[in-house]
């Protein structure tokens, strides 16, 4: 249902993109047509084609800017390639995964229960496993005041907003267990809800 969502909205995009280039390039035309007219009427001291490449070089910079801009947003987009989707809420302090069918609720391992050579203040009594190369879209939302969702390693960092969604896409890109933390002061215990991923 969120994919199909996710492809209207684009599709809208599209649409609405091309009506616009559609007018530049009418524009365009029409401004050229015009130009060579006025020149045409002017008997000294005017180049047409200098008239003409005057006009048309700002237009095609603009047309070429606006099409990487488009490839940029559809190469990128959420669409493409999603493996799963997972959501993700912050809470004054922990995260709570949400998967297909269950949630589960990811807490910090008190330091008294680190066993030696364990990381301090990042490691979490549960993670979830994702294969390596892997797409997942998260939907992230917090519970009660403004979290961020971070995990470094992978470039992925969103803000977590009491009644809002945000999606992005987690690229999970190399193997291992990938760390992160919450990146928005969120309260007393703030720096105690990490986040953990075992990629593999
Ligand atoms: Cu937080």
């Amino acid at each position: 249902m969120l994919m199909l969502s996710l492809l209207g909205i684009y599709s809208t995009h599209l649409v609405l993109e091309v009506v616009n280039i559609s007018i530049i390039a009418y524009l365009s035309v029409i401004m050229i047509g015009l130009v060579t007219v006025v020149v045409h009427h002017i008997p000294l001291g005017m180049n047409v084609w200098v008239e003409v490449i005057w006009l048309m070089s700002p237009t095609c910079i603009m047309v070429v800017l606006l099409l990487r801009a488009i490839m940029i947003q559809y190469y990128s987009d959420e669409c493409i390639m999603i493996m799963d989707g997972i959501t993700v809420v912050g809470n004054q302090w922990f995260w709570v995964w949400g998967l297909d069918v269950e949630s589960i609720y990811v807490y910090l391992i008190r330091e008294r229960a680190s066993l030696l050579g364990d990381l301090r203040i990042v490691g979490t009594i549960q993670s979830i496993l994702i294969p390596v190369g892997s797409t997942i879209l998260l939907t992230c939302s917090a519970a009660d005041v403004i979290h961020s969702f971070t995990i470094p390693v992978l470039g992925c960092k969103t803000d977590l907003v009491p009644g809002r969604s945000n999606v992005i896409t987690l690229v999970a890109s190399m193997s291992g267990i990938l760390y992160g933390q919450c990146s928005e002061i969120c309260g007393t215990l703030h720096g105690f809800m990490p986040i953990s991923i075992l990629s593999v």
